[in-house]
């Protein structure tokens, strides 16, 4: 029983020290490094190369090192009966609420607007208690945000692929409540898992639904969204302006036309970054857990894909 790390796109010296600390006498392979892969029982995994599993024929789980696991899911080679597991950590929930709450007030007090137009001319703005927030997808990150939201005193709605019910937040569902839900929304948070369902749906036919002069901002993942209709609805007024921490393509390439556009606010994907020591901690646990034929925490549902 050994445990395979695959780690593009982020540091794997570092996740291989995390996990070692979590659990010294591990068995850990880190890819590309030999090994043979009838040993391998549990992976742990950011961007694997695709079909890359096929060969693992004693692997029982696949465990994400972040709250996503589209990464995983887009490999249409998994090993079906594999368990699919995400990290769910109390911090990366805060960090996420807190940072869509300072994206969102910096929209409505005008703050960083004032920099960059040079200007001494204090805006007119919006309090609290007079902006709608609309947050799609009420997993536990977007619950979480909604009610920090809330809490802070803004009108608060939600939308989910499912009937969900938030103290103090007006909840809708499915495609009947997307339109109720988006024609009062003035600022629209994306936090949805990205699934076959969710992939573009950030597109021209659902920002024609809200009011005009809406704000979109992104933190979910950047297949959401259509790029070139949110260009457009930008020139046309209809959307004012956008905070994206996630895109397609991330780094966000240089010549991409939204680090130009003056109504576009970029970060690079910091919502809340994950804390390899204190989340290694969590992935060996279950690791533990499938030793010892203990149920495992935050298994995923493939049906719902998140
Ligand atoms: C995650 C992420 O899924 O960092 O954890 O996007």
């Amino acid at each position: 029983m050994s445990v395979l790390l695959i780690c593009t796109g982020r540091d794997p010296k570092v996740w291989e020290n995390a996990i070692r600390e979590a659990q010294p006498d591990v068995n850990l392979y880190v890819y590309p490094e030999e090994h043979d892969p009838q040993e391998i029982t549990y992976a742990i995994t950011w961007k694997h190369p695709k079909g890359i599993f096929n060969k693992y024929e004693n692997l029982e789980v696949i465990a994400s090192i972040g709250a996503g696991v589209d990464h995983i899911i887009c490999d249409p080679e998994i090993p079906k009966n594999a368990l699919i597991t995400r990290v769910i950590d109390e911090q990366l929930t805060t960090d996420m609420s807190t940072f869509v709450l300072a994206l969102v007030l910096d929209k409505i007090r005008n703050i960083s607007q004032h920099h960059s137009e040079k200007s001494w001319d204090p805006k007119a703005y919006n309090t609290v208690n007079e902006e709608n927030i609309g947050v799609m997808g009420l997993g536990v990150l977007g619950k979480a945000t909604a009610l920090c939201l809330s809490k802070n005193g803004f009108n608060v709605s939600g939308w989910s692929k499912s009937i969900k019910n938030i103290e103090g937040v007006s909840t809708y569902h499915g495609d009947k409540g997307l339109k109720d839900f988006l024609k009062n929304t003035s600022i629209l948070i994306c936090l949805l898992p990205l699934t076959s369902e969710t992939e573009y749906i950030l597109n021209k036919e659902l920002f024609v639904q809200l009011p005009k002069g809406a704000y979109l901002i992104n933190v979910a993942r950047g297949e959401h969204l259509m790029e070139y209709d949110l260009l457009e609805m930008l020139d046309k007024q209809h959307i004012s302006g956008a905070s994206l921490d996630v895109f397609r393509t991330e780094p966000l390439p240089e010549e991409h036309p939204f680090w130009k556009h003056p109504k576009v606010h970029i970060s690079p994907h910091i919502a809340s970054i994950t804390d390899p020591k204190k989340v290694a901690k969590q992935i060996m646990d279950n690791y533990m857990r499938l030793n010892s034929r203990e149920p495992l925490r935050n298994i995923v549902d493939l049906k719902n894909e998140y």
